[in-house]
């Protein structure tokens, strides 16, 4: 099957393909939302069915190489320099400590490796640092991933050329409510960013976080832009926001668990060709609502005791509901 065609609808309908779209509107994306569950989670799942494994799941460890201080005002981060979280700035690591890191993140089972900076946007002598910290862990035979803010044309073609595979840029939110969280950097900034990615030929990771005070209409927003950029970005992480004690979220309305569910599942079924991320906030998420994301087509997470700054489960317990699950990491052919 070309890969651009995607088998639609529910097994009964499994003949009929149809065409990868990027043509959501709103409304059809409100219309998936408002599906009954069980409807939701059958249909996502039978698409899930087409394109992957459905007992396999990707696994990326994180590790933050520029912590803290940051001069953005993101109403959600631990990191910015706007609020005072207790968190110590540091400096941007050397690249032997970050393959140290690399190399035991592989020896646990993790293929990719994720490196994020807390920058509005990389410094041209410290963009040098993090190509040989990709190259480093290409050579390891991992793939790897940054998130180091905005990038321009030039830069987005240097780390291209260093071997990287994948840029995390989320969009967090709806455009609507964008405002709310963040008043240093523009959502069409973002767009852009993501656009030098996409042409310096790396994969996008983009996605966004539940829990920033949005309401269903922003959630719809938030997948619809997703689903609607040219190319669907290849990793898409859902992160439920991490409260923070400090930063301006920390008494945001919690998420309700199956509206979280509800958006896994229509992200699946708006991009069913790309790798749905169930990203940070899995600390706070009961065995039983990580399963039933695996059943709305997440199928790749975060390893490793840490997220960027705050935790993430024990290797312990994620190893337990893999074998409980009948889950397996899944193994990725990395070229250099
Ligand atoms: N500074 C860079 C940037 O913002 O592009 C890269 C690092 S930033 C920490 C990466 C992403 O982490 C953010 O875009 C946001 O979606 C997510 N994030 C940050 N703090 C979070 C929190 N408390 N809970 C959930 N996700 C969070
Ligand atoms: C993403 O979407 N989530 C990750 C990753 N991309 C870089 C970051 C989550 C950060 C959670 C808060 C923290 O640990 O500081
Ligand atoms: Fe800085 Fe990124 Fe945190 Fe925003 S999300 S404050 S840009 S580290």
């Amino acid at each position: 099957m070309p890969d651009n065609v995607v088998m639609e609808g529910t097994l009964a309908q499994a003949a009929a393909p149809a065409t990868i779209r990027n043509d959501w509107t709103r409304e059809q994306v409100a219309d998936l939302f408002a599906m009954p569950f069980m409807d939701l989670l059958f249909k996502a799942q039978t698409l899930h069915r087409q394109y992957f494994d459905a007992n396999e799941v990707q696994i990326s460890t994180l590790l933050s190489i520029k912590t803290g201080g940051c001069p953005e005002d993101c109403g959600y981060c631990p990191q910015s320099a706007s609020f005072d979280t207790g968190l110590k700035a540091s400096k941007l690591m050397e690249v032997e400590k970050v393959l140290e890191e690399a190399r035991a993140a592989k020896e646990r089972g993790a293929s990719r490796f994720c490196m994020g900076a807390a920058w509005r946007s990389p410094k041209d002598r410290d963009l040098d640092t993090v190509c040989a910290m990709i190259e480093g862990v290409k050579s390891l035979g991992m793939e790897s991933c940054v998130t180091l803010g905005m990038l321009r044309p030039e830069q987005a073609t240097k780390l291209k050329e260093a071997g990287l595979d994948y840029y995390n840029h989320n969009l967090d939110t709806s455009p609507e409510h964008y405002n709310n969280i963040i008043t240093t950097r523009t959502y069409q900034e973002r767009l852009d960013t993501l656009d030098n990615v996409r042409n310096a030929g790396i994969n996008v990771c983009c996605g966004g976080i539940l829990g920033l005070g949005e309401d269903r209409e922003d959630r719809v927003g938030l997948i619809q832009t997703l689903a609607s950029l040219p190319k669907h970005p290849e990793s898409v992480p859902i992160n439920l926001l991490v409260k923070v004690k400090g930063t301006s979220l920390d008494k945001a309305e919690e998420v309700d668990p199956i509206e979280f569910v509800r958006t896994i599942a229509v992200a699946r079924i708006t991009m069913p060709s790309s790798a749905v991320r169930l990203s940070a906030g899995r600390e706070d998420m009961s065995d039983e609502m990580q399963a039933l994301c695996f059943l709305a087509g997440a199928n790749s997470i975060f390893y490793g005791e840490r997220l960027l700054t705050t935790v993430n489960p024990a290797q312990e317990r994620d190893m337990k509901l893999f074998d409980r699950l009948g889950l397996r990491p899944m193994q990725v052919e990395v070229r250099e």
